[in-house]
Parts: structure tokens; C-alpha cells; sequence
């Protein structure tokens, strides 16, 4: 398929619907909820009634089958709203990638079904007190007992985690094993064993729950187990490969909402007896935020397109991750100092773009990871 950078019409529907979903219900609930750091549940409700979870579950399952392009088109909608409710809103996609990749059509039915006929949430359970960057050091084990597996460790900084019904967990057979020894089980929520922590109490993101999760001998059906014993690290790497790209057009969207403030305030706002657009020093502020929003997007819009192809991204994902995330801060950044001292003011809507921001330069992978990613894939092509 040649370059075309012409959405179809049913994609130009769906970023209207997200447009006007983000617009008449997130937006208006976005700042009281960063304030008072209330989970509004009832918009993720009606996320789900509109068909905006979940978007990644093929059509057989009774998901919305969508590409990755077209979940990058949602996704920056949304979180030009509230990136929190947003981390929300997709972290179902997180949380049931590995099963889409890796699950049998058995494990499909039982496991993807539900998410679509009624709402509920999924965590990715991964990442562990002792690091998030090494997953092939993680300490969270799992001992086979007949045909249960027997879960014990503690996962942290898990979105969604005391209010899903559904954890994709990663453990492993014995940390010495390294990657080869990472397992991924689909845990139902209501099994023995399992306690969430405490809401974390955030810098940003502030709409979206975050919590640990501990498992004190949790037996898990080996029929829940996703791949074969072992495979689990592929499994988490295939899932972030093709989460991060999302997780870009997230960031793209807090630093579009971040140049429109920007931009509207330099038009409203007089100093020296004019806008202060027409100063140039604000002009050629808004004009490098412009550029770098842009080209966060083609970076995001390239890596799902290569994506929808079938292709493998792990270059261009975390390309266009860490890209995007990094023009995020210095967009909110440039857009609180074109609101000068009112920036800096919670009344106004840029210090919390600023917070959220700041997340995305840190989960799903930092950037420092990404950069790792992005240079041992480069150094393997030219080899
Ligand atoms: N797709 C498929 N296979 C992959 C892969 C990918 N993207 N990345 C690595 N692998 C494979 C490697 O090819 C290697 O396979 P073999 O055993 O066949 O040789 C194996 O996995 C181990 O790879 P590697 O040696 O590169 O693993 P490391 O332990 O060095 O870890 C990083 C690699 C750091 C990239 C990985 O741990 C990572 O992505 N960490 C960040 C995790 C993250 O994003 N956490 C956020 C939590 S979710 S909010």
C-alpha cells in the first residue's frame, strides 16, 4: 500500500466520536478529578458504551477489531482531554494484548468475551518493586502443582489494579532462569490470595488508579497459563512493541491540548498594548511547539502503520514513545511559560498537562529504555 496520509471515512468517525466523547464528558470532569484524585468510573463506563475500550479484541470476540493506527487515532483524542482518564481507558488494551498475542481460541473465548459484552477493567501485572527496566530480573515466582500453578510476589505501580476484574501476570518458574524462565497467567481477580495496595498518590495521571499488587499462594489453573512455560518474556516484549506506539500518540495528545492553550491565551492575553502572539518571541514559541507536535505524530502514525502491515516495530514503537513523550514535556513546559505566572497557576490548565506529561517519559518502558531498544536495533541493522 503506497504512503497516504488521507484517514478513511470510517477512521475520520471514530476520531470525532473520541473528539466529542473527550470533549463533552472528559474535559469538563478532567481538573476536579486531578484535584480530588476520584477514579471517575462512570466515564470509563460510557468510554466502554461507545466502543473506546477494548479496541484492540478482534470483531470474533465481539471487540471493535481495530488497527493500530486507528486506537493512535482515539488515544491522542482522549488524552488531549485527560491524559489520566486516558491511561485508564486503554490500559484494557495493555492488560489483554497478551492474550490476543498469545492466548488459544479456548482462552480467547473465556478471557476477551466478557471485556465486550460488559465492562469491566484488566491490568498488566509486570513490573516489581525491585525494578520495572529488567523484567528478566523479576523475583514474582510461580511452582506447577498438578495442573495449578502456585503464585507468590508482589507487583507495583499496576494501573487499574483494585478495580479489575482480570490481571495479565508475568512470574517466573525461578529468577535464575532469567528471561527463559518468565510466564505469563491470566489470574482472575476473585481468586485466593490476592490483595491490591493502596492508591498511589500521584504527581500526574491523577484520574487513573495505580496500585501494588501482592500474591500470597495463588493457585492459578495451568489452563490459564498464555504460551508455554518460558515464553512469557517474548510475550511482555511483543505487547510493549505494540502498546508503545499508543502510548505515543498519548503523549501527542497531552502536547496538542498543551500548543492549543498555548496558542488561544497569546491571542487573548495583552502585554506592551498588543496579543501577545504578535510578539515574536511568543511566536516563535508557538511555532517550535507546532513543529514538534507534528512530528511526534508522523512518528506514531508511521510505527502503527508499519504495524497495521504486519510488520515488526520495535525501532519504530519506541521511536516514537520516546519521541513523543519528550516533546510532551517540552511543549507543556513552553506552553506554561507563554501563560507566564498564570501558568504556573492550578486554575489554569497547563501545570497539569505539564504532570501528566511527565509519566510518559516513564512507563510502558523509560526512555532511557527506549533509547537502549532504539540503539540495539539500529546497530543490528547496519552489522
Ligand atoms: N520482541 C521479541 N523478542 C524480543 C524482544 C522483542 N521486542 N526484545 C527482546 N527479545 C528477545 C531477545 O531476542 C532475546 O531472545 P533469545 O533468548 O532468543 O536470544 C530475549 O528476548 C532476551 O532479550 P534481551 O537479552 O534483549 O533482554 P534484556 O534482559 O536485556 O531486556 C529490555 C531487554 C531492557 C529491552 C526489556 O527488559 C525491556 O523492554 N524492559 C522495559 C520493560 C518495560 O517496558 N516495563 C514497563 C512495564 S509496563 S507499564
Amino acid at each position: 500500500m503506497p504512503i497516504d496520509f488521507e484517514l478513511s471515512a470510517e477512521q475520520k468517525e471514530l476520531q470525532e466520536l473520541a473528539r466529542r466523547f473527550a470533549r463533552d464528558v472528559m474535559a469538563p470532569r478532567a481538573a476536579a478529578a486531578d484535584r480530588s484524585g476520584e477514579f471517575p468510573e462512570d466515564v470509563y463506563r460510557e468510554a466502554w458504551k461507545l466502543g473506546l475500550m477494548n479496541l484492540n479484541v478482534a470483531t470474533e470476540y465481539g471487540g471493535s477489531g481495530l488497527g493500530e493506527l486507528d486506537q493512535c487515532l482515539i488515544t491522542e483524542e482522549l488524552a488531549a482531554a485527560c491524559g489520566g482518564m486516558t491511561t485508564s481507558i486503554s490500559a484494557n488494551c495493555l492488560a489483554l494484548q497478551p492474550i490476543n498475542i498469545a492466548g488459544t481460541s479456548d482462552q480467547k473465548e473465556r478471557f476477551l468475551k466478557p471485556f465486550c459484552s460488559d465492562y469491566h477493567l484488566a491490568s498488566f501485572a509486570l513490573t516489581e518493586p525491585g525494578g520495572g527496566s529488567d523484567v528478566a530480573g523479576m523475583k514474582t515466582t510461580i511452582r506447577r502443582e498438578g495442573d495449578e500453578y502456585v503464585v507468590n510476589g508482589e507487583k507495583v505501580f499496576i494501573t487499574n489494579a483494585p478495580h479489575a476484574s482480570l490481571y495479565t501476570l508475568f512470574a517466573t518458574l525461578d529468577p535464575a532462569l532469567r528471561h527463559k524462565g518468565v510466564t505469563a497467567l491470566v489470574v482472575p481477580r476473585n481468586t485466593p490470595g490476592i490483595t491490591p495496595g493502596k492508591d498511589e498518590d500521584k504527581m500526574g495521571h491523577r484520574a487513573s488508579s495505580t496500585s501494588s499488587l501482592t500474591f500470597e499462594n495463588v493457585r492459578v489453573p495451568v489452563a490459564n497459563r498464555l504460551g508455554a512455560e518460558g515464553e512469557g518474556f517474548k510475550i511482555a516484549m511483543n505487547t510493549l512493541d505494540s502498546t508503545r506506539t499508543p502510548i505515543g500518540a498519548l503523549a501527542t495528545g497531552i502536547a496538542r491540548a498543551a500548543l492549543d492553550h498555548a496558542a488561544k491565551y497569546s491571542l487573548q492575553r495583552t502585554s506592551f498594548g498588543k496579543p501577545i502572539a504578535e510578539h515574536q518571541a511568543i511566536a516563535i514559541k508557538l511555532a517550535d511547539m507546532a513543529q514538534k507536535v507534528d512530528a511526534a505524530r508522523l512518528l506514531v502514525w508511521r510505527s502503527a502503520w508499519l504495524a497495521d502491515q504486519g510488520k515488526p516495530v520495535p525501532l519504530e514503537s519506541s521511536i516514537a514513545k520516546c519521541f513523543a513523550s519528550d516533546i510532551a514535556m517540552e511543549v507543556c513546559n513552553e506552553a506554561i511559560q507563554v501563560f507566564g505566572g498564570y501558568g504556573y497557576m492550578r486554575e489554569y490548565p497547563v501545570e497539569k498537562l505539564l504532570r501528566d506529561a511527565k509519566l510518559t517519559q516513564i512507563y510502558e518502558g523509560s526512555n532511557e529504555i527506549q533509547r537502549l531498544v532504539i540503539a540495539k536495533e539500529l546497530l543490528k541493522r547496519v552489522a
